[in-house]
């Protein structure tokens, strides 16, 4: 009857041992194993960590308040407050200081060419350039390609204006004829004739506007305009080019 009862016993105390290892087994395999969303999470988050803001410097204002006699249709509302910072890499520069501008008016009516890159972003006189009418475009050449995160260009800021069919474009090739990558347009009728844009107008300011360039590979950055809502000129004060070498 003893011998009978250990048997039992030891029989019962097999089977929970053998319970217990199966489970710790199984729980085990399940956390090795990577749950998928988590995974599928990870690849679709941008790691930020580190980035930091673009740096940019800005000129005085010649204005303040929302200006209430622009009548001008698909207008972008004014954000009433300081842009927020643009975050890039820490390796992310200002890629555009001092590189050489052509442009469909390689002989300004006002200024030169050489203004657009100078770092002066003052809208007095002596710091913009005066192209013709209608459309025109203007063109840095940043000497090598590079990875381009921001554009950021201020037309005239003197008084509050909004400048037509602002179109800007990367490319790889000088004469844009191949490979242009379009990262902002606000041309809504094709009036330009180089398609529809779904961007909005925006009204100059001293902050300049800020385009997000998405990380397009390039080496020529074009930016065209066909006059504004004070005359038919075109102007520009300052190009800045944020990028960063390619890896
Ligand atoms: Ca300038
Ligand atoms: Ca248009």
């Amino acid at each position: 009857m003893i011998k009978m009862n250990l048997s039992y016993n030891l029989k019962i105390v097999l089977v929970v041992l053998c319970v217990a290892l199966i489970s710790m087994c199984t729980l085990k395999a399940f956390a090795n194993e990577p749950s998928t969303p988590t995974s599928q999470a990870k690849e679709d988050t941008v790691d930020k960590t580190g980035w930091k803001p673009i740096d940019i410097n800005l000129p005085a204002a010649m204005f303040v308040g929302t200006p209430q006699d622009i009548t001008v249709g698909n207008l972008e509302k004014p954000l009433g407050k300081p842009r927020p910072p643009f975050l890039a890499p820490p390796d992310t520069k200002l890629i555009s200081l001092g590189k050489p501008v052509t442009s469909s008016d390689d002989d300004p009516i006002i200024g030169r060419l050489k203004y657009i890159t100078d770092g002066d972003k003052e809208a007095s006189d002596g710091s913009f350039v005066e192209l013709m009418p209608f459309k025109q475009h203007v063109t840095i050449d940043l000497g090598k390609e590079y990875e381009i995160w921001a554009i950021v260009v201020w037309h005239y800021h003197l008084q509050p204006r909004v400048y037509f069919d602002v179109i800007a474009q990367v490319g790889t090739e000088p004469d844009f004829l191949m490979d242009v990558k379009t990262i902002f347009n606000n041309d809504n009728d094709n009036s330009y004739g180089l398609g529809v844009g779904k961007d909005l107008n925006y009204i100059e300011t001293n902050e300049g506007k800020l385009l997000d360039a998405k990380k397009v590979k390039g080496r020529y950055v074009r930016l065209h305009s066909n006059k504004n809502s004070n005359d038919d000129l075109n102007h520009y004060i300052e190009i800045s080019v944020y990028g960063r070498e390619i890896k």
